[in-house]
């Protein structure tokens, strides 16, 4: 029998991780000894990845889905790591930098700490997305990667990607997507934004947030197989020869979880939890700005709002999760489990707090 979660969701509105799809649940379940980090020894497993990569590849409309390079990481930090070690490898200059939008996630500066290369942070603009000629200021010959953000963590907001592809690439540096949230969503949208947008050189999707896949599931992938064995090491005692991930031991329920999420949703049930989502957001931003307060437009589904600290403390109080962005505003991530019913009980305590 399906057991409950640990925690209800009812009120998470925090969150970029949902309940899992029903079929991801079993699958992930019956592969929770088995490591795809062994292909040689774990081959149905491996396979299972190989599928994975596919699916992900077709979301993204890369050009050559069944031979798509890339893999599934523990999540999109993993994934960010990689490719920027996979773009600083791949360079060849001293004194690598990379450059990020300020809505670039916070996982760029671990990438940039551990693979010693420089981080160059460039301003947003006043709707939150990269300024092109910011970044075109930034680059120079040493640059390795330009990060381009689809669906920044904060504001929901989508980088102009082609154009970011073509200042990194005239730099002589590579462009990395990060769609870690965003990339369940925008094959629904008319954004600009995926391998046939742009020349894009490595991206990362993340099937444990919009896919509703269990954790942990993210993904990276690369237009060409050079940007994957720039990761590779020798592994002389595995009957694999080298490995490209960056974790060893791997969780097969992950990757199991995920395909069955993506076989089970792509394309129809993605597309209905995305218009889901966007009409909730909507609501929600209407129903915010009607009672007064600052709305920050959603793109994608998520709604940030100035409400005062001490109604965002007594909605905490009232059990519901909420976050905050850098500077200070509500912000509600309407995931999946995120119910119009949910957000109605929400302005409901909200219209109490203010009394
Ligand atoms: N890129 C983007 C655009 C992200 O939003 C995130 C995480 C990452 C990369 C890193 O992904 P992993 O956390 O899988 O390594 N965004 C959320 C955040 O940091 C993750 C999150 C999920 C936070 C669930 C809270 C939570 O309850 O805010």
């Amino acid at each position: 029998m399906q057991q409950p979660e640990p925690q209800s969701f009812d009120r998470v509105l925090s969150s970029m991780c949902t309940e899992p799809h029903p079929a991801a649940r079993g699958a992930a379940e019956r592969f929770l000894a088995s490591n795809p980090g062994d292909p040689a020894t774990y081959e149905t497993i491996a396979a299972t990845e190989e599928r994975a990569v596919e699916l992900l590849a077709r979301l993204t409309s890369h050009p050559t889905p069944i031979d798509a390079t890339g893999y599934v990481t523990s999540g999109g930090t993993e994934a960010n790591v990689q490719a920027v070690r996979s773009a600083r490898n791949r360079h060849d200059a001293s004194d690598v930098n990379v450059v990020v939008p300020e809505s670039g996630h916070f996982s760029f500066h671990k990438a940039a700490e551990l693979l010693d290369v420089g981080l160059r942070t460039v301003p947003v603009d006043d709707d939150y997305r990269a300024r092109t000629d910011a970044v075109e200021a930034a680059v120079d010959a040493s640059t390795a990667l330009v990060v381009g953000v689809a669906g920044s963590t904060e504001y929901g907001r989508v980088d102009p990607i082609p154009e970011l592809t073509r200042i990194a690439h005239d730099a002589g540096a590579r462009m990395h997507v990060d769609a870690a949230w965003g990339g369940f969503l925008l094959p629904f949208t008319g954004h600009a934004w995926a391998f046939d947008d742009a020349a894009v050189d490595t991206l990362t999707i993340d099937p444990h947030k919009f896919g509703q896949a269990p954790v942990p599931a993210g993904g990276l992938l690369a237009r060409d197989a050079a940007a994957m064995d720039a990761l590779a090491v020798d592994t002389p005692y595995l009957e694999t020869r080298s490995q490209a991930t960056l974790t060893g031991t791997r969780s097969g329920a992950g990757v199991a979880g995920a395909v069955a999420a993506m076989e089970a949703l792509w394309p129809d049930g993605y597309r209905e939890s995305a218009e889901r989502a966007a009409d909730n957001a909507a609501w929600l931003a209407d129903a915010l700005a009607d009672r007064g307060y600052q709305v920050v437009e959603p793109e994608l589904p998520l709604v940030a709002a100035a409400v005062p600290e001490r109604e965002f403390d007594a909605l905490r109080e009232a059990g519901w999760k909420v976050s905050r962005t850098g500077a200070g505003e509500l912000r509600v991530v309407c995931m999946p489990h995120v119910t119009r019913e949910a957000l109605r009980q929400f302005v409901a305590d909200l219209d109490r707090i203010r009394g």
